[in-house]
């Protein structure tokens, strides 16, 4: 494994190579700062993912309740030779959001790519993936890059000239993000990919109440755990003082806003330090932590025509629970 600078990144087949642009802990601090002061306190979910977070995610997607994973696994799993034939051999996968790159590995025996590149905020998680992944694929030149969304990648990339640019996003990732700021991520994919280029991503499609509210609301308590693990993890990275026996975890589905909210809420009046600020909560005031879009197929179509896509083919499962679409030009 090299840990390579830009100027020096340069994949080869059985090569792993690393780039950090994780933001540091003093963006982080104001970022906090800056949703815990809106009217409605917020805290953004990417700070879910440290080591912690990253397991417990894994956990969840491990639940009978939550069907995400599991399904969009499935359809990658039984529409392979499919997919893999509209993109075609050779081409260079940026996977955002990669976790333990697991779902690419249901692709590559029939895509067979010639370099696969893996966005991810969760560093130690990431560097563990990509390195078995280049292990076990000897042919395959792997880039891990540890950021959040955010990240310049584009500048940072230094893909074969040839190669047909295909952004993989799996995992309905794309419904934690604000209808807008999902339409602004499609349309820099598709910058990214340029014209003969193509977008891979998994959606969870809308389905009845009861299903969604299981799904964030695990027995097991896998999703409170993970909700909660963010006050945690603001406890020991920013010396912040939260007693995590005065919040519970709420997950609800919104249904004017088609998303599931996620929240954690203040059991009592109390005041919580962070560095050098104080922030009051009321008894029943919540964090907002976490939104997850579900979309139509018809209502996605829209919003990747609307993000400059010429084209989209959508698979799905028989109860269509989840839909994995590929965005052409
Ligand atoms: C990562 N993301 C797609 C998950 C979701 O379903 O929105 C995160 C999650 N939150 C609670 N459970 C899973």
């Amino acid at each position: 494994m090299k840990f390579g600078a830009r100027a020096a990144l340069q994949p080869e087949p059985g090569n792993l190579w690393v780039v950090d642009l994780a933001p540091d802990t003093e963006s982080i601090l104001q970022e906090v700062c800056d949703g815990l002061s809106q009217a409605q306190k917020q805290l953004p979910p990417k700070l879910f993912y440290d080591r912690r977070g990253a397991a417990l995610f894994a956990a969840i997607c491990g639940t009978q309740a939550y069907y995400p994973t599991r399904t969009e696994n499935a359809i990658l799993d039984w529409r392979g030779v499919e997919i893999a034939r509209e993109i075609g051999p050779g081409s260079a996968i940026i996977e955002f959001g990669a976790g333990k790159i697991e779902k690419v590995r249901l692709l590559l025996p029939s895509l067979r790519p010639a370099v696969y590149a893996a966005l991810d905020i969760s560093r130690d998680q990431l560097v563990r993936a990509s390195d078995r992944l280049a292990l076990d694929y000897p042919w395959l030149a792997v880039i891990a890059v540890i950021g959040d969304y955010g990240s310049r990648l584009e500048s940072e990339l230094s893909l074969p000239a040839r190669a047909r640019r295909v952004v993989f996003f799996p995992g309905s990732t794309i419904g934690n993000f604000e209808p807008e700021q999902a339409e602004a991520f499609l349309r820099r994919a598709r910058a990214l990919v340029g014209g003969t280029g193509g977008m891979l991503i998994g959606v969870d499609l809308q389905k009845p109440v009861q299903i969604l509210d299981l799904a964030y609301n695990d027995p097991e308590g896998y999703t409170a755990a993970f909700n909660l693990n963010l006050l945690a993890r603001l406890n020991r990275e920013l010396s912040a003082d939260f007693d995590l026996r005065a919040f519970e975890h709420q997950a609800f589905y919104n249904v004017a806003r088609s998303r599931i909210e996620m929240h954690l809420r203040s059991a009592r009046a109390q005041r919580v330090r962070i560095g050098s600020r104080i922030f009051s909560f009321a008894a029943g005031e919540t964090i907002h932590t976490e939104n997850s879009y579900k979309y139509t197929p018809a209502g996605f179509g829209h919003m990747a025509r609307a993000a400059g896509f010429q084209g989209s083919r959508m698979w799905t499962d028989p109860q269509r629970l989840f839909g994995v679409f590929f965005l052409y030009n």
